[in-house]
């Protein structure tokens, strides 16, 4: 096992991958910016590190000043948490080059499923389901319309270097597809520097599935079942739960087969999530893979039981999963709710500044997942999130009252967070019965005469 880590990463995910390291008995080196110095949980870290200045670009995404802190430090291994440089296969290529394991998947899969044409072609090999469409990329017009009149209207042109939801565009029709083919082309050139399109059925108002992941390096690979993060505004998702309401147990098994099948085809390794989308009739198709530990994986630890953060640890040390699929139990029902320091009433604008009052919920069956105390200023340079609010009952409905009764005694001064949001959307009926898709936050709080 290492000795010691290096925590590549700030915030709550920091503090998270500190916790785990403690609770194995593990050392850690955590880094910071010039705009986190002085932050509380540095503290909980062994050492911490300065390597730059405020903007990521000059300190989190500098792969030469990790390293450094890596040799610094002496440690053994490299934890990337999410965001930052967590999906960067140069950046885990050059951390096992400098002789530090890096504590996610190699460097072969996170290229492989990085690459959204080869990662379908993985899908399709693996007997996973895609959404019809063009085999690869469209050379011009008329082979969008071939393929359109194939799969049906209305179909969905996006970018091949795209991603999260950019440069993407429906069309409805042979008109809209031909003005959509030629736009998204220069829209995509000029986003990505990468013109290439392909194109795809539209599913629409989709439900957002995942499947979290876990495999070793000796080839066993399980799944923790799914999450259902349906709940989003503009691709940041807000609520995540588990098990996805409203899923017979035959999708459910189907989907969370057909995830394993995919780690297996991408000889993946470390924690990672098959992202699915699920049409009104239950159809599912494989959309991405994302190979790194994500937000949401609480949600998952919950239900399960099982530590995620211990795990990727333990793999990437060489470590042989210690239970089986059939050892693995879903019990009851968690949500997550993300709370941003953003301002609802003004379009979700970040809402930096310092927190003059930090009274936090608790009691049976809430988990706050936090770097924050009270005092604590929001630097305006990174992810708005400051918390992750977690509750856990054996039914949906208690959980949905925990929620109710923690989103209450949560008490935020200083900044705007999307606390109202949160309490507004359960109170929603149609999210008290379990009614979501994709569409749901815009439709129900945004433009609410909408479609
Ligand atoms: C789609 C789709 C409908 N049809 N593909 C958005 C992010 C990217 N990873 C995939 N996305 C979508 N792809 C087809 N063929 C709808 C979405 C989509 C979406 C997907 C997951 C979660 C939230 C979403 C919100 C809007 C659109």
């Amino acid at each position: 096992m290492f000795q010691r880590v290096l925590v590549a990463n700030r915030g709550e995910i920091a503090l998270r991958v500190i916790r785990a390291c403690r609770d194995l008995g593990i050392e850690t080196a955590v880094v910071f910016s010039e705009a986190d110095r002085g932050a509380p949980y540095l503290a909980l870290a062994d050492q911490a590190i300065c390597i730059g200045p405020g903007p990521a670009v000059d300190s989190y995404l500098k792969i030469d000043r990790l390293i450094a802190a890596a040799e610094i430090a002496q440690a053994d291994a490299i934890h990337p948490g999410f965001g930052f440089l967590s999906e960067n296969s140069k950046f885990a290529h050059i951390v096992r080059e400098c002789g530090f394991e890096f504590i996610g998947p190699s460097e072969q899969s996170m290229d492989a499923v990085g690459n959204k044409d080869k990662a379908k072609q993985l899908a399709k090999k693996a007997k996973v389901p895609i959404v019809p469409g063009s085999d690869g990329l469209l050379a011009n017009e008329e082979e969008a319309i071939r393929f359109a009149k194939q799969v049906g209207f209305p179909v969905l042109i996006k970018a091949a270097a795209g991603g999260g939801g950019r440069g993407m565009r429906v069309a409805r029709d042979e008109a809209e597809l031909v003005k959509g083919f030629s736009q998204a082309k220069i829209e995509a050139e000029a986003a990505f520097k990468d013109g290439s399109v392909y194109l795809e059925k539209y599913i629409e108002q989709p439900r957002h599935i995942e499947v979290q992941l876990l495999a070793d390096k000796h080839g066993n690979v399980v799944h923790l079942f799914e999450r259902d993060c349906s709940l989003q505004r503009r691709h940041q998702k807000l609520v995540e739960e588990s098990a996805a309401p409203n899923l017979p147990d035959k999708v459910r098994n189907a989907i969370c087969d057909a995830a394993v099948r995919m780690a297996k085809a991408a000889e993946y390794y470390n924690a990672g999530t098959c992202e699915f989308l699920l049409d009104k009739d239950h159809n599912f198709y494989f959309i991405e893979v994302n190979a790194r530990i994500q937000v949401e994986h609480p949600v998952t630890e919950l239900v399960t039981g099982i530590d995620l953060i211990k795990q990727q640890i333990r793999i990437a040390a060489g470590e042989e999963l210690g239970f089986r699929q059939r050892d693995i139990q879903h019990r009851g029902c968690a949500i997550e709710c993300r709370i941003n320091a953003e301002d609802p009433a003004k379009d979700f604008r970040p809402s930096a500044g310092t927190i003059t009052r930090w009274q936090v919920p608790g009691g049976p069956g809430v988990r706050l997942d936090t770097h924050v105390v009270p005092g604590y200023r929001v630097p305006p340079n990174y992810d708005s999130m400051v918390a992750k609010l977690l509750v856990f009952q054996p039914t949906r409905a208690e959980a949905l009252a925990t929620m109710r009764r923690a989103l209450r005694e949560f008490v935020v001064e200083g900044i705007q967070t999307t606390i109202p949001l949160h309490q507004q959307i359960f109170n929603t009926q149609a999210f008290i019965e379990g009614k979501v898709d994709t569409s749901f936050i815009e439709r129900t709080f945004l433009y609410p005469q909408g479609k």
